[in-house]
C-alpha cells in the first residue's frame, strides 16, 4: 500500500522528494491543495476541516500511513486528526525539533515559517519537552513562499527579503535555525551564505523523511530491498530522487504550474 502525502500545495514535494530518496521503495499518493493555499494565513478550523478532508480522500486511496507535509497543518491540525484517524499520521514538527534540539550546543534555537505556524509556538511546545530549558526564537517569513512559488530563489530580491526577515536571527546568539516551512529549503544555500557558518540549519522535511523510515519499520510496514537514497538535506541534489515507487499526484486546482 502506499504512503499518502498531503500539503497545502506544492511545497510539500520538497518532502515527497526526501521520501523517494530515503525510501526508495514505497509508493506515494500525493495530495497539494492548490485550490486553498495558502495555509499560513488561514485559521485554526479550516485548516483542521481541510485536513480531515484531505486524509479522507488519501484512504479511498488505500494509504497505509499519511504524512502531513504542511508545516502548517502539522502545527495546527496533526494532534485533531491523528486521534480520528485508524492509519498512522505524522507531520514535520516532531522530527524537524529533534533534529534542532540533537543539534544544537547552546540550547539556542531560531525558527522561521508561516505566521500561523510561528503563531502556534508548535515548535517551540515540542522542544521545551525535548530540552527542557531551550530557548526558541521564531520568525514568520511570509514573503519566502511567494518568493520561491514565482521562481524568484536565485534572484536579488530573495537575498533582500532574506536580509529583512533574517537579520534578527543573524545578531541573536542562536547557533541552530529550523526551516519550518515546505518552501525554505528551496532557499537553503542562500539563507545559509547569509547566516555564516555559525547557525546550523535543520531541514525538516529530510528529519521527517527519516522518522517516517522508523515508523514503518517498527510497524512491519516498511517495503525494503532497495539500498538508502543518497544524504542531501537540501536544494543541491538536481534531478530525479532514482526511486522505484509508483506515484500518483492530485491537486484540487489547475495543475499547471504544479
Ligand atoms: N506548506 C506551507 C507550510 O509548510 O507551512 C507553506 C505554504 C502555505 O500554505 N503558506
Amino acid at each position: 500500500d502506499p504512503i499518502g502525502v498531503f500539503d497545502s500545495g506544492v511545497g510539500g514535494l520538497t518532502v515527497t522528494r526526501e521520501i523517494m530518496r530515503q525510501l526508495p521503495n514505497e509508493n506515494m499518493v500525493y495530495f497539494g491543495d492548490t485550490a486553498r493555499v495558502p495555509y499560513g494565513s488561514k485559521s485554526k478550523d479550516n485548516i483542521i476541516r481541510y485536513s480531515r478532508q484531505i486524509i479522507r480522500f488519501l484512504q479511498t486511496k488505500q494509504v497505509k500511513a499519511i504524512v502531513i507535509a504542511c508545516n502548517t497543518a502539522s502545527a495546527l491540525a496533526l494532534d485533531v486528526v491523528k486521534e480520528e484517524t485508524d492509519i498512522p499520521v505524522m507531520g514535520v514538527i516532531a522530527p524537524g525539533a529533534a533534529a534542532a534540539v540533537r543539534v544544537t550546543r547552546n540550547q539556542k534555537i531560531g525558527v522561521i515559517g508561516t505566521e500561523a505556524t510561528i503563531r502556534s509556538h508548535m515548535y517551540s511546545k515540542v522542544m521545551e519537552e525535548m530540552m527542557p530549558g531551550v530557548e526558541v526564537i521564531g520568525k514568520p517569513c511570509p514573503l519566502f513562499v511567494p518568493i520561491v512559488e514565482e521562481g524568484f530563489a536565485k534572484h536579488h530580491i530573495a537575498e533582500e527579503v532574506i536580509d529583512y526577515y533574517l537579520a534578527s536571527m543573524k545578531e541573536s546568539d542562536i547557533d541552530t535555525m529550523i526551516l519550518g516551512c515546505t518552501h525554505y529549503p528551496l532557499l537553503r544555500s542562500r539563507i545559509m551564505k547569509y547566516l555564516g557558518d555559525g547557525i546550523e540549519l535543520v531541514n525538516p522535511a529530510y528529519e521527517t523523511a527519516m522518522e517516517l523510515r522508523k515508523l514503518l519499520k517498527g510497524m512491519d510496514l516498511l517495503n525494503e530491498g532497495g539500498s538508502r537514497g543518497k544524504e542531501t538535506k537540501g536544494e543541491e541534489q538536481k534531478g530525479p530522487a532514482c526511486a522505484n515507487g509508483s506515484y500518483e499526484f492530485y491537486v484540487s486546482d489547475t495543475a499547471d504550474k504544479f
